[in-house]
């Protein structure tokens, strides 16, 4: 890196006319930004070059997560201490830059492994670059209001965006039945890690052909004068805060096709540039990742671009599914996208039209094959009035992956069971991963200084398998009583940060007992809220002895048409209310729930925790990366055997981790016997208590006084209702063991040496979980692809 901080100060100079150290901090983050900028334009121009040469591989992705770039983007170029101390020599905190909203562009598991994906492939020198959508808003941010929550807009772009570079000479332009639109690129540089190699994450922004209709203004007709310019701008407005839900939205069919549509546009160009019309090179040269079906609308556009170059149906559909490939994340029937055919005609009739000939053709492969009525009717691509998206997805990709192996068999025996029999050699798995820069590097820099004195270097944080070296250590009772102090600094940095953003006094001296992650009823986080009532009420009764002081702290955004989950953000909040204010039990039970959980928040949180909570219905979570977080940090998991969960305790050891409840098969076997959740909570006073406190007046819904919203939580739980079986997420089968499980964690603790050297097992068996690893096995296995 050459003088940073004389381009800082020439930038600082020629935009704001002020020095350094008066810069307002957004001026700084912008000043320092573009200067970074200027500082890797060269590596940046040399890496397109090498990929534009190459065979290359590109993620389509309606979310990307990254969080905030200004401390990645230094500590990835290496230069993050020396621009803290040359910035505190001017009298400057580099944590002004906290100050700094991020951008949300994603909703959770999905857009975050999206951004680490990206961080490992630059580091990795692995060609693939992202394309995806620059939503004006992002996430909602969470308030929380008497225990309710509340959505307010986030405004990332007012403190503008050094990162990227809008590209008005690349912009292509995209048309749905009533409307075409201007879509403008945004480049950003996503930066290696021990490399030169700089990748590029390209987002489209939706714009209008005309801005303003003169003609109509002259008329006073101001609203029809900015109509267009409205509509246009509309489709790239908002992130949808679903996460887990599908829902037929035209807005949102219009977002998913305005980005394939451009991307695709972008890519044909480039390839013609080199090759002209002749597209026999096109699926050799590229790949394209579908990030779960919200981009598989990229599969009937790409066959319609090149029928538009004069290539026939078949010929065309052939390339498309040579190039594509999809990761299925998420097993839920709710989840599926499935469109129906009248909103497509609506929308995008020609991609509608071309969906019907591939589905036709698939029908005809199928008789081909010689597969019975029976399960062609059920391959159906087009059904009536429905457009199955993961059909349409698996039938169009070279590969189909699940995103952990417990997922991967899940759809191979069940969601995408006959897809799976006919077409098998397509099927793989792809564990997710976490890049360990963001996750280990930066946000546990004390850490990280323990594990590279250890490895002998830091080249763990290119490669993580050297963790493992820690191994050695694992039983030295310095090196778990260093860890031990590193995890106490976290803690009391991490109540420190609670204090500001949410105002709660946390104790660091209690363990850390953390459950973060977006709000799901099969997540369960109304288990966790449970089992805490249960606890409470044993520690009241004096029925729990030797009890070590925990504070439980939970984060988790709501979808906000989704009231069960609202409804449970109330009743945890209801639960911290009772037990932090009760005399009896205050010092020995805390519960937080902090609002606005975001990739900010878990930063600090991640690496503070003592135990993760990964409580899902077993079968029901993909994989899971928070679970890996929380891992290479050096927490135990309290967790189901579900997604990553497993891969975790089979490299940690299930001994040092606390696994609980029902598996797949006893899922499986329960719901064939017919479960019945009332039997069970008929027959144990503990959980009638505990579930009751919904509707006995032992909280408060709103006045509602068990009419309410936990009214309807505790119907869910007990009644069958016309969509759902009682209890569906098996809450009241796992309790009991879930307690248990709890309470041994808790008193394992108590043995800090022997809590110590279970947290050193995680930590040094990690090195499977880096998105490095995931990103290399996807290079090579689906995308043939290079890599370093
Ligand atoms: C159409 C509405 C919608 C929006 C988002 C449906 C589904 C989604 C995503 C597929 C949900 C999601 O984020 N899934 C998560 O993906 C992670 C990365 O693979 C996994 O670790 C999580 O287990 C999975 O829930």
């Amino acid at each position: 890196m050459g003088n940073i901080m004389e381009k800082l100060e020439l930038t600082a100079q020629s935009m704001y006319c002020k020095k350094v150290e008066e810069l307002t901090p957004s001026e700084l983050h912008l000043s320092l930004g573009k200067a970074v900028m200027g500082e890797i334009a060269p590596n940046w121009e040399a890496s397109k070059a090498k990929h534009n040469n190459n065979r290359r591989a590109y993620y389509f992705s309606a979310e990307f997560l990254m969080g905030r770039m200004m401390y990645n983007n230094l500590y990835c170029l290496g230069i993050l201490d020396d621009v803290k101390k040359l910035l505190k020599k001017k009298g400057v905190d580099i944590n002004v830059f906290e100050d700094i909203d991020d951008a949300a562009l994603g909703n959770g598991g999905l857009g975050r492994l999206a951004a680490c994906y990206l961080d490992s492939a630059a580091t990795q020198e692995v060609p693939l670059d992202g394309y995806g959508i620059r939503y004006k808003y992002g996430l909602f941010k969470q308030l929380i209001k008497d225990g309710y929550q509340v959505e307010v807009s986030d405004n990332w772009q007012r403190f503008e965006d050094p990162w990227c570079l809008r590209r008005e000479d690349e912009a292509v332009l995209v048309s749905f039945k009533d409307q075409t639109v201007r879509a403008i690129p945004y480049d950003m540089a996503v930066i290696g890690c021990k490399t030169s190699n700089i990748n590029t994450l390209r987002l489209w922004q939706a714009e209008a052909v005309n801005d303003f209709d003169f003609t109509a203004f002259n008329d006073t007709e101001y609203d029809k004068a900015v109509k267009e310019k409205n509509d246009a701008e509309n489709i790239t407005k908002v992130l949808y805060p679903n996460d887990n839900k599908y829902e037929g939205k035209v807005l949102r069919l219009k977002q998913q096709y305005f980005f394939c549509s451009a991307s695709l546009q972008d890519i044909m160009r480039r390839y013609k540039a080199k090759h002209g019309n002749d597209f026999s090179y096109f699926a050799k040269e590229n790949a394209i990742q579908l990030n779960d079906t919200h981009p598989v609308s990229c599969v009937p556009e790409l066959v319609r671009l090149l029928m538009l170059e004069n290539m026939n149906f078949d010929e065309a559909f052939e390339i498309a599914r040579k190039t594509c490939a999809y990761t299925n994340h998420t097993v839920l029937g709710e989840a599926l996208e499935k469109w129906p055919a009248d909103l497509m005609t609506q929308v995008v009739p020609e991609i509608y039209h071309i969906i019907c000939l591939i589905a036709n053709k698939c029908q005809e492969e199928l008789t081909a094959k010689g597969i019975s009525e029976d399960m062609k009717a059920k391959m159906r691509i087009v059904d009536g009035n429905v457009v199955h998206m993961a059909r349409l997805a698996t039938y169009a990709s070279t590969y189909v992956n699940g995103v952990a192996q417990l997922h991967t068999e899940i759809l191979k025996d069940d969601v995408l069971k006959e897809w799976y029999q006919v077409y098998p050699e397509r099927f793989q798995n792809k564990t997710n991963g976490i890049t360990q820069r963001r996750w280990l590097g930066l946000c546990n820099p004390e850490l990280a200084a323990m594990i590279t004195d250890k490895v002998g270097s830091d080249e763990w944080l290119t490669d993580l398998s050297l963790i493992s070296k820690l191994n050695e250590s694992v039983n030295d009772t310095r090196t778990i009583n260093k860890f031990n102090t590193i995890k106490k600094k976290k803690k009391v940095q991490l109540a420190e940060y609670i204090k500001k953003m949410d105002g709660y006094d946390v104790n660091p001296d209690t363990i850390f007992d953390i459950q973060v992650k977006r709000l799901h009823e099969y997540k369960r986080q109304l288990l966790n809220a449970f089992s805490i009532m249960t606890i409470y009420y044993r520690l009241k009764e004096n029925k729990l002895k030797n009890w070590t002081p925990t504070t439980f702290i939970f984060g988790a955004k709501a979808a906000p048409g989704y009231a069960r989950a609202k409804a449970i953000i109330k009743y945890i909040n209801e639960i911290a209310n009772l037990v932090n204010n009760d005399p009896d039990t205050k010092d020995l039970l805390q519960v937080y729930f902090i609002s606005n959980y975001n990739v900010s928040y878990a930063e600090k949180i991640v690496v503070a925790a003592d135990i993760s909570e990964q409580t899902s219905t077993a079968g029901l979570e993909a994989s899971g990366t928070g679970n890996m977080k929380f891992m290479l940090n050096g927490a135990v998991t309290l967790g189901t055997y579900d997604g990553a969960n497993i891969e975790i305790a089979e490299c940690a050891g299930e001994e040092n981790e606390y696994i609980f409840g029902a598996r797949v098969e006893d899922i499986e076997k329960l719901k064939a016997e017919g479960y019945d959740p009332k039997k069970l909570y008929d027959a144990n006073p503990e959980i009638k208590r505990v579930v009751d406190t919904l509707i006995d007046g032992t909280f408060d819904d709103d006045g509602a006084q068990g009419e309410g919203s936990f009214k309807e939580l505790h119907d869910s739980l007990l009644k069958d209702s016309s969509w759902q079986k009682a209890d569906n997420y098996f809450l009241i089968y796992d309790l009991p063991l879930y307690v248990d499980a709890k309470i041994k964690a808790n008193a394992d603790y108590a043995d800090r040496k022997a809590f110590g050297k279970k947290c050193l097992m995680n930590i040094a068996n990690a090195g499977k979980f880096s998105s490095d690893r995931a990103i290399v096995e996807y290079a090579k296995e689906i995308w043939h692809v290079s890599h370093k």
